[in-house]
C-alpha cells in the first residue's frame, strides 16, 4: 500500500536542508498546532503563543538575508515551509505568508535602509507582528481604483480612508498601507498606537476563523515621511508583493489538500458499510485516486515555479496558474473528502471541514479565481479582458 501523499517520490529530490526545513515544520504543526487548532477554531481565535517560536523556527522572513534577521534561505525552501503550516491550517500559512511576503518584504525590497533596520530583525523574531492594506470595503480586484489618500503635509503626510479584510488586521503592531498620493500610488508604515488609526476585528467568519481579519480606519492620521516606502511607485509595487505571498499559497493549498486526502483515506479504511471497509468500494476509490492525482500534479507545479523563482524567471502570469490551479484542486479534494467523511465529516472532530471552509477564503484572497484566469488570459493572448 502507498502511504502519504507523495505518490511519485518527488520528495526524493529534496537536498538534505530542504528535507530538514520541510520535516520541522511538520513536526511543529503535527505535536503543538494540531492539538490545539480546534479550540481556537471554535473560539475564532489566532493562537498568538506560537509566534515567538515561529520566529525562532526562522519562518518568518525564511528568504530575507541574514543581516536583516531573515534566515535567508531559497524560495522553494519557502514554499516546503508554507505547505507544511497548511497543513495545519489555512490560517497558519495565512499569518506567516503576511509576515513574510506582504510586510517584510515590501519593507525589504522598497524600504529605506533605516526601515530595514528597524522593522526586519524584529519582524523576523515575532517580536512585531505586520499586516498589509490594499482591499478596501468598496474595492477588492480592482485595488487600483482605491479611495485611500494620503496627502502631503509640512510633516509629513495625512491620511483618509479605509482598509477592508485584512489579515492580521487588529493584531498588528505595524500596517503596510496603500493610498493614493498627488504621485500615484505610495505605501506607507502606519504604527499601532498612532492618533486618528483604528482597527477592528471581522467577527462573524465562518472561514479561516483561527486567523485574524481586521477593517483598518484611517482619519486624518499624520504619518511622517520617515515611514514612507521611498522606493514603492504606483500599483506596480503592491502587485509585486502578491506575487510572493501567491507563491507561498500555491504551495500552502497543497498542504491542506494532503491533510484532506490523507484523513480521508484513513477513514475509508477503517469505515465498515455493507460488511467491507468503504475503502473498498470502486466509486471511494475514484475519489482517492481523483484527489492522489491532483496533488501530485499540484506538487510538479510548485517544484518547477519554486525553481523559476529561485532563478529570478517566475512571471506573475506563472504564479497565477500555481495559485488558481491548487487553490482550486485543494478545495475539490477538500470537498470530496467531506463526501468520504459524510456525517462525521460535518464535525470539527476531522479536520477536514475546516480545510474546506477555509478554502473558500483562499479561492478568494490574493487574486479571485476569475482574476487568475484573466491575468493568464492576458498573458497568452495579450488581450485584457479586465475591463
Ligand atoms: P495593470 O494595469 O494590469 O497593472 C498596473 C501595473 O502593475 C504591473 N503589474 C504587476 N507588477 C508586478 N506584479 C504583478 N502581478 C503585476 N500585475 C500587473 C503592470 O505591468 C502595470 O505596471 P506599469 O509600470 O505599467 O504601471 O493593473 P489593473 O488596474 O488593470 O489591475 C489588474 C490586476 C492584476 C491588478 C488585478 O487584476 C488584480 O490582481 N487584482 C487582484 C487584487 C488582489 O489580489 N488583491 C489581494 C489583496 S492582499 C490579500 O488578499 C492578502 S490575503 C493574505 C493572506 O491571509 O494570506
Ligand atoms: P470583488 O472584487 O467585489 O469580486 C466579486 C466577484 O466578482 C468575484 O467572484 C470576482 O472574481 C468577480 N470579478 C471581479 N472583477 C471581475 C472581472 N473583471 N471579470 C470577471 N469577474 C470579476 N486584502 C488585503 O489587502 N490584505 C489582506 O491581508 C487580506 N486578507 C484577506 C483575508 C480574508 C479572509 C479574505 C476573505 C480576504 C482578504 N483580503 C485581503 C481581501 C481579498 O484580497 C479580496 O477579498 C479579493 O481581492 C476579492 O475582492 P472582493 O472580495 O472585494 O471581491
Amino acid at each position: 500500500m502507498v502511504e502519504g501523499s507523495d505518490f511519485l517520490g518527488i520528495f526524493n529530490r529534496l537536498s538534505e536542508e530542504e528535507r530538514l526545513v520541510m520535516q520541522t515544520v511538520r513536526d511543529f504543526v503535527r505535536e503543538q498546532y494540531l492539538p490545539v487548532i480546534r479550540e481556537y477554531h471554535a473560539r475564532g481565535e489566532f493562537p498568538m503563543q506560537f509566534v515567538p517560536q515561529l520566529g525562532e523556527l526562522g519562518l518568518f522572513g525564511i528568504t530575507v538575508p541574514e543581516e536583516y534577521g531573515g534566515a535567508g534561505l531559497s524560495y522553494f525552501i519557502y514554499g516546503l515551509a508554507m505547505q507544511e503550516l497548511e497543513r495545519g491550517d489555512s490560517g497558519l500559512r495565512s499569518f506567516a505568508s503576511v509576515q513574510n511576503s506582504l510586510v517584510m518584504y515590501p519593507i525589504y525590497r522598497y524600504g529605506s535602509e533605516e526601515q530595514k533596520k528597524k522593522w526586519l530583525p524584529l519582524l523576523a523574531g515575532g517580536e512585531k507582528i505586520g499586516c498589509f492594506g490594499l482591499t478596501e470595503p468598496d474595492h477588492g480586484s480592482d485595488p487600483g481604483a482605491m479611495e485611500t489618500r494620503a496627502q502631503k503635509t509640512d510633516a509629513g503626510w495625512l491620511l483618509n480612508g479605509a482598509k477592508m479584510w485584512i489579515t492580521n488586521g487588529s493584531i498588528a503592531d505595524v500596517a503596510v498601507v496603500w493610498a493614493k498620493t498627488d504621485a500615484g500610488i505610495n505605501g506607507f508604515l502606519v504604527e499601532k498606537g498612532t492618533a486618528g488609526f483604528t482597527a477592528n476585528k471581522i467577527k462573524g467568519k465562518f472561514s479561516l476563523r483561527a486567523s485574524d481579519t481586521g477593517e483598518l480606519v484611517f482619519e486624518d492620521c499624520e504619518i511622517p515621511e520617515e515611514n514612507r516606502l521611498p522606493l514603492a511607485k504606483g500599483l506596480r509595487a503592491p502587485l509585486s508583493c502578491l506575487n510572493e505571498a501567491r507563491y507561498g499559497i500555491a504551495w500552502g493549498a497543497i498542504g491542506a489538500a494532503m491533510a484532506c486526502y490523507e484523513e480521508a483515506r484513513d477513514y475509508a479504511l477503517s469505515r465498515v458499510q455493507f460488511g467491507r471497509p468503504i475503502a473498498g468500494f470502486q466509486l471511494v476509490q475514484e475519489k482517492l485516486v481523483e484527489m492522489l492525482t491532483e496533488i501530485t500534479k499540484g506538487l510538479l507545479l510548485n517544484f518547477q515555479v519554486g525553481k523559476l523563482k529561485d532563478m529570478g524567471t517566475a512571471k506573475h502570469y506563472h504564479i497565477s496558474m500555481v495559485k488558481r490551479n491548487n487553490v482550486h484542486q485543494a478545495l475539490q479534494i477538500a470537498r470530496s473528502a467531506r463526501s468520504i467523511l459524510a456525517a462525521n465529516g460535518i464535525t470539527d472532530e476531522y479536520q477536514t471541514i475546516r480545510h474546506m471552509l477555509n478554502l473558500e477564503s483562499v479561492y478568494t484572497y490574493e487574486g479571485t479565481h476569475d482574476i487568475h484566469t484573466l491575468i493568464i488570459g492576458e498573458s497568452i493572448t495579450g488581450l485584457s479582458a479586465f475591463r
